[in-house]
């Protein structure tokens, strides 16, 4: 049987659930790249941290501040220590993820950043998604109940308020380490009936129910999957843009939260 093959006959986890009553008070804000976080620390005016919070040595960022009466975080992993480039992908979003959340507690996470779009699903460059469902395309381990482990699809906590106020657009995310699509990630892809692909979005849902805390997604398209320009040149070329729309929207999403219980999401 085919890895995704099952998915809809079992039940989906769902992201801790809405019937929890706190008050929102500390924001985690997790993002892969630069280019992704600085409008965004720029609009809710957060400042670097000493660095003292994680591990010696380390490349990961930690932006913070108070805004409107929320104790906001954003965190960066920082630049490969050897490469200079972003950290992006499964790996670093995780590790970051998990020490960030032992290390502030957040009542909820906000995973912000940048996405492929499928045009056949409604996608357009510019578009922002609060994704509904995330999963990982590229973990493929035919064994029963395995392959269910390795798609690892979870329902992202529901925030049908949020959507509303917002005006934002919804649909299922996909989460892999490339940039690029294999034929394979594209059969997964579509079993995971997704709308979105990006590559942390699944590995920070997993964190985020491990650790037992709601976590929401922001993802606005940098390039068209199934159109007809090369994935790194679409992506390179809308970036500075689709990140301004990206500032905007996880800036409206935060005003949101302001003063909220995650029951009123
Ligand atoms: N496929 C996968 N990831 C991305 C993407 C695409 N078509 N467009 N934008 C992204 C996101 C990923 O999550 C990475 O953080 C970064 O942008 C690209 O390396």
């Amino acid at each position: 049987m085919a890895p995704n093959d099952q998915t809809s006959e079992v039940t989906q986890p769902a992201l801790v659930s809405n019937a929890d009553d706190r008050r929102i008070s500390t924001l985690l804000i997790t993002i892969a790249m630069q280019a992704e976080a600085m409008p965004i620390v720029k609009r809710l005016d957060l400042k670097k941290d000493d660095g003292s919070l994680f591990p010696e040595g380390v490349s990961w960022v930690r932006y913070h501040g108070t805004y409107k009466n929320l104790n906001v975080n954003v965190i960066w992993p920082g630049k490969d220590a050897n490469l200079g480039v972003d950290s992006v992908g499964t790996i670093s979003a995780s590790l970051v993820t998990f020490a960030s959340i032992r290390a502030l507690k957040p009542d909820l996470i906000i995973n912000a950043g940048t996405a492929g779009g499928f045009k056949v699903k409604g996608a357009n460059v510019g578009d922002v998604y609060l994704p509904s469902d995330v999963a990982f395309h590229d973990r493929r381990i035919p064994i029963p109940v395995f392959d269910l482990y390795g798609v690892g699809s979870r329902k992202t906590f529901s925030t049908p308020e949020l959507l509303k106020a917002l005006n934002l657009k919804i649909g299922k995310l996909s989460t892999g380490d490339s940039l690029d699509m294999s034929p394979e990630d594209d059969k997964s892809i579509i079993a995971n009936d997704a709308t979105l692909k990006d590559m942390e979005g699944a590995a920070i849902a997993y964190v985020a129910d491990l650790l037992k805390v709601p976590a929401i997604f922001v993802k606005a398209v940098t390039d068209i999957v199934d159109g007809d320009k090369p994935t790194s040149e679409e992506f390179l070329q809308n970036l500075a843009a689709v990140t301004a729309a990206l500032g905007e929207a996880v800036t409206r999403v935060v005003d949101f939260l302001s003063g909220k219980l995650l029951s009123q999401l």
